[in-house]
């Protein structure tokens, strides 16, 4: 049995667990929860980043990375799911791919500075983080209409998802105004059970 070790906040996980499910391996990943941000956690003895997604493989190794282990898990059964299209079709998914994790990474960023104690947090970053949020949100609402994002899923929509799902985590993104497509195209992918599954706890 493979160990995925997570957090249930983190969007990052999520992708993997997505992908577990995507891919019918629930029999074969255990998931485990990680202590991750605190001081000596054992955790730091099983992933020395203390990050998460984790993946420790059936023959040993442990894999870093959410991309790597949903690369991992889509071949493990050997007939890969998600891997890139050809030709120029694979630059537009990394184009996009790209866009999604850059979104991600941010708001990933600002809602943990706003988790921080109160005298711990910058403005700066508050400030700066939900400005590109906004940016990247505006963008987002024009490249929905790309048919990568409206075809099979795909690990660009896989990360969309969780990104924009950070709704649900941190109150102060509120993206939905004046961004109907890209709503319309949140509640759609939201309903597949995959996706339903993993939902993200509601803000603390
Ligand atoms: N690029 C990494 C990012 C993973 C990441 O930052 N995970 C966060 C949770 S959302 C984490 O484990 N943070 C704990 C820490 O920074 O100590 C990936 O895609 O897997």
């Amino acid at each position: 049995m493979m160990k995925l070790y997570i957090t249930p906040g983190s969007p990052y996980a999520r992708m993997a667990r997505i992908m577990v499910l995507e891919k019918g391996l629930e029999h074969r990943v255990g998931i485990e929860l990680a202590q991750t941000r605190s001081t000596d956690s054992p955790y730091y003895r099983i992933n020395p980043s203390g990050r998460v997604p984790w993946l420790v493989r059936d023959d040993g190794p442990g894999l870093e990375e959410s991309a790597v282990i949903c690369r991992y898990l889509d071949h493990l059964d050997g007939t890969p799911d998600f891997d890139l299209p050809a030709g120029d079709e694979a630059w537009e998914a990394l184009r996009l791919g790209a866009l999604a994790s850059s979104l991600m990474d941010g708001v990933a960023v600002w809602g943990r500075e706003t988790r921080r104690p109160q005298n711990e947090q910058s403005p700066t970053i508050i400030r700066h983080e939900r400005d590109r949020a906004a940016r990247m949100i505006d963008r987002w609402e024009t490249e929905i209409d790309h048919p990568a994002m409206q075809g099979r899923f795909n690990l660009v929509q896989v990360a969309l998802v969780c990104a924009l799902e950070l709704e649900t985590q941190y109150p102060d993104f509120q993206w939905r105004e004046g961004h109907e497509k890209l709503s319309k195209w949140l509640t759609c992918v939201s309903a597949r059970p995959s996706v339903r599954k993993t939902a993200l706890p509601a803000s603390r």
